[in-house]
C-alpha cells in the first residue's frame, strides 16, 4: 500500500513538474510574443524615424546644392561684371588715345595752315592765299580724319574775306531767333551744335546746325551749304536756308524725327530686311551724289538720318569733295578712320567708290552693332 502511495505520489509530482514546465514554456512563449510585438512596434518606429532622417538629409543636401549654385552664380555675375568693367576701361583708354592723337593731328594741321597763310600774306594777295589754302587741302597729307577735326581752321581775316563775302550772298538776312522758336539742343559735334526748333509761322519742326567758323573753315561751311542747296534728292536731308550769326553759320534743314542710324545700331540688332532697306536708300542717295560729281567722304551711321515715315537720308556734307572733268580723283586723307577706304587711307588717288566702301562698313555696323576696329587707335586701324 505504502509502495502504491509512493508510486502515486511520484506520478503526481511528475505530472506537476510536467505541468509546471509546460506553464513556464507557455509563459516564456507569451513573453516572447509580447516582446516580439513590442520589438516590431519599436522597429517600425525606428524605420519611420530613419525615413524622416533620410528625408531631412536629402533636403539638407538639396539646400546645400542650391546654396552652392547660388554662390557659383554670384561668383559668375561678379566675374562677368569685372570682365565688363575691364572691357569698358580698355575701350575708354583706346578712345582717350584716339582723342589725343586727333588733337595732336589738329594742332599740326593748324600750324601748317598758319605757315601757308603767312607765306601767302608775304606775297601780298589775300585771294592768292585762299586759293593756296584750297589747293594745300589736296596736297598736304595726312589730313584730319573727323569732321570735328576739320582741315581748314578759320583763316586769317584777309584770306577769309572772299569766302565770307560769298557766304553773305548765300545766307538769309532775317533774324533767325525770331523766325524760329522753342530751340532745343539735339546734340553736339566737332563743328558746333545741332538744335531742333519750330518755324514760328508754320509750326514746322526744323534742325539748325550751328557751324562755328573757328573750327570748321569758311570754305567747308560754304561748300556744305552749296552742295545741300543745289543737290536736292529724296535721300539727302533737305536744306532750307542759312544765316550768318556772330561768327557762325546757322544751317537750317528739315528735322529728321527718327534720329541718326548710329543711335539705332547702338541700341539693337537690325533685321536683315531693315538693313537691306537702309542700304538701298543710301545707295540711291550716293548714286545721285556721284552722278553729280560729289563724293561725300564721311559716310557712317552718324551721318545717316532716319524719319519716322521710313525715310533714310544722307547728311553732313562738311567733308565732301567736288569733282570736275579736269579733276576726277582726289588725294586728301579725310573721313573717319574705321570707315575710310584703303586707297584713301594710303593717300592714293581715289574717286566716288570710297563712299561705297564706307557704306559697306555701315552694313557691318547695322549687322554687328559697331564698325570693325572701332575701339582701336587710329594708327592701329590704318595698319589693318
Ligand atoms: O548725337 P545724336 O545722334 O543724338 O543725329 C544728329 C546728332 O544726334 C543730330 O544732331 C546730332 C549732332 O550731329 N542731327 C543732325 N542733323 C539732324 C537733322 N536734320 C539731326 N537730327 C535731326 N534732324
Amino acid at each position: 500500500m505504502v509502495q502504491q502511495l509512493r508510486w502515486a505520489e511520484e506520478q503526481c509530482s511528475k505530472a506537476l513538474r510536467g505541468w509546471q514546465s509546460a506553464q513556464e514554456e507557455e509563459t516564456r512563449k507569451l513573453q516572447q510574443k509580447m516582446l516580439q510585438g513590442q520589438k516590431a512596434a519599436v522597429l517600425a518606429k525606428v524605420r519611420q524615424l530613419q525615413r524622416e532622417l533620410n528625408q531631412s538629409r536629402q533636403q539638407l543636401e538639396q539646400l546645400r546644392q542650391q546654396l552652392n549654385e547660388e554662390r557659383a552664380n554670384g561668383q559668375y555675375i561678379k566675374d562677368k561684371m569685372q570682365a565688363e568693367l575691364q572691357e569698358a576701361w580698355r575701350r575708354m583708354k583706346a578712345v582717350e588715345e584716339r582723342h589725343k592723337e586727333e588733337m595732336e593731328r589738329m594742332y599740326k594741321i593748324q600750324l601748317q595752315y598758319r605757315l601757308a597763310e603767312q607765306k601767302q600774306r608775304d606775297k601780298g594777295s589775300a585771294i592768292e592765299a585762299a586759293a593756296a589754302a584750297a589747293s594745300s587741302e589736296e596736297a598736304s597729307s595726312p589730313q584730319p580724319e573727323k569732321p570735328s577735326m576739320s582741315s581748314s581752321p578759320r583763316s586769317s581775316q584777309e584770306s577769309e574775306k572772299p569766302c565770307l563775302k560769298l557766304l553773305r550772298n548765300v545766307v538769309s538776312v532775317a533774324d533767325p531767333e525770331k523766325k524760329y522758336t522753342g530751340w532745343k539742343l539735339i546734340g553736339r559735334g566737332g563743328f558746333g551744335a545741332v538744335y531742333k526748333a519750330l518755324e514760328a509761322a508754320t509750326g514746322r519742326a526744323v534742325a539748325i546746325k550751328e557751324i562755328d567758323l573757328q573750327h570748321q573753315g569758311c570754305e567747308e561751311a560754304l561748300k556744305e551749304i552749296l552742295v545741300m542747296r543745289e543737290k536736292k534728292n529724296a535721300n539727302i536731308v533737305t536744306y532750307l536756308e542759312s544765316y550768318l550769326v556772330r561768327g557762325a553759320v546757322w544751317l537750317v534743314m528739315e528735322h529728321m524725327d527718327g534720329g541718326s542710324l548710329a543711335k539705332v545700331v547702338s541700341k539693337k540688332r537690325m533685321a536683315v530686311g531693315h538693313i537691306a532697306t537702309v542700304c538701298r536708300e543710301c545707295l540711291q542717295g550716293l548714286a545721285f551724289l556721284h552722278a553729280n560729281q560729289v563724293i561725300h567722304r564721311d559716310i557712317k551711321s552718324d551721318n545717316i538720318l532716319l524719319g519716322r515715315d521710313g525715310s533714310v537720308k544722307l547728311a553732313d556734307f562738311g567733308l565732301c569733295a567736288l569733282l570736275s572733268p579736269g579733276q576726277s580723283k582726289r588725294r586728301s586723307v579725310v573721313g573717319t578712320t574705321c570707315w575710310m577706304a584703303p586707297e584713301l587711307v594710303r593717300g592714293e588717288p581715289y574717286g566716288p567708290k570710297v563712299d561705297t566702301w564706307s557704306l559697306g562698313i555701315v552694313g557691318i555696323e547695322m549687322a554687328k552693332g559697331e564698325a570693325p576696329y572701332v575701339w582701336e587707335s587710329s594708327a592701329k586701324v590704318r595698319c589693318k
